[in-house]
Order: C-alpha cells, then sequence, then structure tokens
C-alpha cells in the first residue's frame, strides 16, 4: 500500500507525484490542505515532523523529503530507472537534484510573496495568518511565512530569488549538452527534480528563464517535459478546496507554454 501525502500545487508534491507516474507506481491520495493548515495537525506531524508535504507512507512506514521519496521510490519499485546505473552518471544527478533543493528557497519566496499569501488572505485575517506563522515548526519557514505576512520580502530580496533561479537554469543549459534530458540519454530525477519548478514559474508569468533566445537548450527541454504523460498528471491534481491559480490572477495548470 502507498499513500502520498501530498498538496495540489506544492512543487515538493509535483516531484513525487512525478515519479511514482514514471514508475506506474499505483498510490493513495492522502490530500493535506496547506490552505487550511493540514500540515500542522498532530496527526500529520507525527509523520512528518516539519509540517511540510509530501510524505509518502508505504506498509506503514514514513519517508519524508521529496528527493528522499523519489530515490526510494526508484529503489523500492519496478518500472524504468530513474537513478542511472553508472556510478559518474548517478553522481552528475544527484549534483542536480542537490542544486534544485538548494534553489527551492527562491522558489519559495516568489511563491509565498505572489501566490500563497493572496489565497491565505482570501480565506483569513493577517493576523490569524501570523498565528500560524508562528506555529510553524520550523524555525525556516516560522521566518518565511511570518517575513511575508509583515511585507518584509521586498523586490530587492525578491530580484535575488530570480538571479538564483537564473543561476540554476545556466547550469540547467549546461548539463544539456548534450541532452536530451538532464543527464544524458535517459529521463532521470534529475529532470523530475526541476520539471515542477517550470509548473510555478509558469504560472507566475516567469517564463523568460527559458527563452529560446536565451536558453535554447532548456527552452526545448519543457517542450519536451511538458509533453511528458507523467509531468501532465503531476500538474493536474486540482485545488481541492477551490480557486486555483487563477484565484490569485495566476495562469492555470493545464496551460504550459
Ligand atoms: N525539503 C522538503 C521541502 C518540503 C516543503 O517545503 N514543502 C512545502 C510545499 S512545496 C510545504 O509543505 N510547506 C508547508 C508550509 O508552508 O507550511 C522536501 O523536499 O520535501
Amino acid at each position: 500500500m502507498v499513500e502520498l501525502y501530498h498538496f495540489w500545487s506544492s512543487v515538493c508534491s509535483v516531484r513525487c507525484r512525478m515519479a511514482l507516474e514514471e514508475k506506474g507506481v499505483p498510490w493513495t491520495s492522502r490530500y493535506v490542505d496547506l490552505f487550511q493548515f493540514d500540515q500542522m495537525q498532530p496527526e500529520y506531524l507525527a509523520i512528518n515532523p516539519d509540517g511540510v508535504v509530501p510524505t509518502l507512507v508505504h506498509d506503514g512506514q514514513p519517508v519524508c523529503e521529496s528527493s528522499i521519496i523519489n530515490e526510494y521510490i526508484d529503489a523500492a519499485f519496478d518500472g524504468p530507472r530513474l537513478v542511472p546505473e553508472d556510478a559518474l552518471q548517478a553522481a552528475r544527478m544527484r549534483e542536480f537534484v542537490r542544486k534544485c533543493e538548494v534553489g527551492l528557497d527562491a522558489i519559495a519566496k516568489l511563491t509565498a510573496v505572489k501566490y500563497l499569501l493572496p489565497k491565505l488572505l482570501n480565506r483569513w485575517t493577517r493576523d490569524e495568518l501570523l498565528v500560524q506563522a508562528a506555529r510553524r515548526p520550523t524555525p525556516y519557514l516560522q521566518d518565511l511565512h511570518s517575513r511575508a505576512l509583515r511585507g518584509e520580502i521586498g523586490e530587492a530580496e525578491l530580484n535575488e530569488a530570480r538571479v538564483a533561479i537564473a543561476r540554476l537554469m545556466e547550469f540547467m543549459e549546461f548539463a544539456l549538452d548534450p541532452g536530451p534530458w538532464v543527464v544524458g540519454e535517459a529521463l532521470t530525477l534529475a529532470d523530475i527534480a526541476i520539471a515542477p519548478y517550470f509548473f510555478r514559474l509558469n504560472a507566475l508569468g516567469a517564463e523568460q528563464f527559458w527563452t529560446q533566445d536565451r536558453r535554447p537548450r532548456v527552452h526545448a527541454w519543457f517542450q519536451r517535459i511538458a509533453a511528458r504523460p507523467s509531468f501532465q498528471a503531476a500538474v493536474s491534481w486540482p485545488d481541492e478546496s477551490g480557486g486555483g491559480y487563477a484565484e490569485v490572477g495566476l495562469r492555470s495548470a493545464d496551460a504550459p507554454t
């Protein structure tokens, strides 16, 4: 029995939904609504003490951290290999996944200000949200949410986040030579690690990072990954409490460009 605790738009959840699709693993959805703070319910904290999604539970055993979950999915189930057999290729894959993990902070800042906060403010007052921000289990999330709420993540910091994303994209452009995938001939967890960032940046209208002119290999890669059934399935999970990206004026998930 495979259960995934996840949230529709969470980039880390998209990462694991995509790996499960690529491997063809049947799974049961356990939806954790971040807009209702389900991630801080005691039953959820018992399996994920950081109060973040996703968590995979396989035969009753929880596994946390999206990149580790994806390595687990690859190792535990049949289906196409998502970690290269060759040691050097596997190292290249993990280097790239690590860069994606570090890059999450930049994505999270843009997300908090441009998407999460507007959606949360449609449901809760600022004071209620400040209380919830302080309840977050990790100092990192407490700081991110409370600073976003107080309007302290300004344009200068968002620009630093955009610079970090541009560096990641530059590294990807370099890694995609010769391609067609990040580590070469076959799709691996490296492609799956970064694919959800395109889903989010696309919603934010930030496709300047992968224009044909600026980063032609990344541009072509995005066309390839967007056509993949696993990507389409992973980004199409509905916003179970409604509104989607469109509620706050962002582009809907089903229209990748
Ligand atoms: N390093 C973790 C990060 C997980 C994470 O930050 N998840 C976000 C959504 S993408 C979350 O659950 N945030 C909860 C919150 O903001 O309270 C992983 O890769 O699984």
